[in-house]
């Protein structure tokens, strides 16, 4: 108590000596909405453009601030910046999550803490499905199945086909979903056959990297399904360099996930055979649910964003350059 009057003291007397009307202490804080972003990384042309989406959204409208954290693909960031949010009693919490294991703890404390949240992009895993407000983001599973289905219409019944497989950060969404497509496919096709599995970790460096160690020992491969472009990327180099042909007309039939400019330029070049779309650009989306939160409008549990896929056959030129990201 003696220690509150002598802050109490302290703090009227700087007031009097800077010549304080006593106005602003009766005024709220600020009328800024704040909301702390923790973002998965920059792994991948994907993540970039989408953290520039989500600046650039909130940049243009003085009413919010938008921290955003880097979790440089860690979950235990994440749990870092969430905490650290919490602390500095935002308005709103968005999380990107790494993977979808091990949320619980971390959204009941954001619960606790009466502090609203988004799952944006990737989703969680957990039973209470009230931890969150919404979970926005693409149809991972479709987008595999878009990759698939694609597949079948090139493959006949009666050709064996050897599928490479690269993978992206175990346990995030868009790797198990993107790899429960193929794997189901694989089982329903007896002429299919996964050759291998291989971490890429959603990176190019890393893709790179096991690709030219895979291929010292083995070329037989008729497809490479890489889960996204940057990894793509790193194979692409790596195919190259073991003197490997594949686009239109090589060895290897490349599917990619994403579809990011550089993608659909190479696959209008006919070096990559398809790309599914994943769509980065929901900055406006995420705001406008948050508008709605914010007036008492009920939001949906899921939100999934417009996708489709891309073939030599059907872009042009003139689309890739339109494209944003
Ligand atoms: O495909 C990849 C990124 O979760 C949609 O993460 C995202 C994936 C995307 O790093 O490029």
């Amino acid at each position: 108590m003696k220690r509150f009057f002598s802050v109490l003291l302290c703090l009227t007397m700087i007031c009097c000596m800077a010549g304080c009307s006593g106005v602003k202490a009766t005024e709220p804080a600020s009328n800024v909405y704040v909301i702390g972003f923790s973002q998965v990384g920059s792994e991948s042309d994907w993540r970039v453009a989408n953290t520039r989406s989500m600046t650039a959204t909130f940049a243009d409208d003085p009413s919010y601030e938008l921290l955003m954290e880097n979790a440089r693909q860690q979950q235990e960031n994440q749990f870092s910046a969430v905490r650290k949010f919490i602390l500095e009693g935002v308005d709103f919490i968005i999380i990107a999550p790494t993977v979808e294991e091990g949320w619980e703890t971390v959204l009941t404390e954001i619960k606790e803490a009466g502090i609203p949240v988004i799952i944006m992009d990737r989703s969680v895993a957990v039973d209470d499905e009230d931890l969150y407000l919404t979970n926005i983001g693409s149809d991972f599973l479709r987008q595999g199945n878009l990759a698939v289905e694609w597949l079948e219409d090139e493959i006949p019944e009666d050709k064996e086909i050897r599928i490479l497989h690269l993978q992206g950060t175990i346990g995030a969404t868009a790797q198990i979903q993107r790899t429960k497509a193929l794997e189901d496919a694989v089982a329903k096709h007896a002429n299919w056959e996964i050759s291998s599995q291989l971490y890429g970790d959603f990176t190019e460096a890393k893709a790179y990297e096991v690709m030219t160690a895979y291929l010292k020992e083995n070329k037989d491969i008729d497809v490479l399904y890489s889960e996204n472009d940057n990894m793509t990327f790193g194979a692409m180099r790596a195919l190259e360099e073991a003197g490997i042909s594949y686009g239109n007309g090589g060895q290897v039939k490349i599917i990619t996930f994403d579809a990011t400019r550089e993608a659909l330029q190479y696959c209008h070049d006919g070096k990559i055979n398809l790309c599914v779309e994943c769509n980065p650009l929901f900055g406006p989306l995420v705001k406008e649910l948050i508008e709605n939160y914010r007036n008492g409008i009920d939001i949906p549990k899921h939100v999934y964003v417009d996708e489709s896929a891309y073939t030599t056959q059907n872009i042009t030129q003139e689309f890739v350059d339109s494209r944003e990201y």
